[in-house]
């Protein structure tokens, strides 16, 4: 395993889920942290924890990844010490609702838009030029399986994890002259607060995704996100698609009953 004793992370979306594992899975193996996410209470919480644990570098900030003038200010306040990151984390995303397409409220389709896929380029817009001056980095976009098949009532958050593909291929061709590599990963079902933000706090029904079947967990994620991160620099996993053993596409799950 290539060694991140000294190197930096950058996570989006790092207070919770998929985000923090993330960061725990990072600071252990000695890498310094810029954190981000709009609850800046729960960073701080990650930051003390992480830094008296593994006495590794913390920087967090409050920055919604959907406002570029917000990302703007985060670039410019980060010490330079930890400005470049050798690893970018583009984790930060949302689900909203079931509904038909036709029937989704208009400021839902615009969220999940605007995090997803916008607030996706910004950060990367921002923060690959560095890597490539440097001329080292990894970056980890989190896809999903959504982003791989369209199922009812996924359809806006579908397109913004095709997108995520999508981009995620363009990086990868346009910068194949560099040595920065370009890996999605693409999780099915990951027991997270995302249920809970796609019902809008209704967490009966965002119990019932993960109902009679062991989901996986942030854990899982943060484990593969650091194994593609850490194989040698010639070593480019492009995608991995990650689910359950439960679960063969967004549709086809196997439940227990009474579980
Ligand atoms: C989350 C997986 O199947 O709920 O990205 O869209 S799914």
């Amino acid at each position: 395993m290539d060694s991140l004793k000294g190197k930096t992370t950058l996570i989006t979306g790092a207070s919770a889920g998929i985000g923090k594992a993330t960061a725990y899975a990072f600071a252990k193996e000695g890498s310094n942290l810029v954190l981000i996410a709009r609850r800046i209470e729960k960073l701080e919480e990650i930051k003390n924890d992480l830094e008296d644990t593994y006495g590794v570098k913390v920087f967090i900030d409050k920055v919604d990844v959907s406002d570029f003038e917000d990302c703007k200010r985060f670039f410019n306040s980060i010490p330079e010490n930890l400005k470049t990151p050798d690893i970018l984390v583009n984790n930060a995303g949302l689900a909203f609702g079931m509904e038909k397409l036709i029937e989704k409220p208009i400021e839902d389709i615009e969220k999940m838009i605007d995090v997803n896929v916008k607030g996706f380029i910004y950060i990367t817009n921002l923060f690959v030029p560095l890597m490539v001056e440097r001329g080292s980095g990894t970056i980890v976009n989190v896809g999903s399986i959504a982003g791989r098949e369209v199922y009812p009532g996924g359809n806006v958050y579908c397109a913004t994890k095709h997108a995520v593909k999508a981009l995620s291929s363009a990086l990868r061709i346009e910068l194949v002259d560099t040595p920065i590599r370009v890996i999605e990963i693409a999780p099915g079902l990951v027991e997270t607060e995302f249920s809970i933000v796609r019902f809008k706090g209704d967490k009966e029904k965002a119990k019932n995704v993960y109902k009679g079947l062991t989901p996986l967990y942030p854990e899982d994620i943060a484990d593969l996100i650091l194994y593609t991160a850490t194989r040698p620099p010639h070593v480019q996993i492009n995608e991995v698609v990650i689910m359950p053993t439960n679960q063969a596409t967004t549709t086809i799950i196997h439940r227990e009953e009474n579980e």
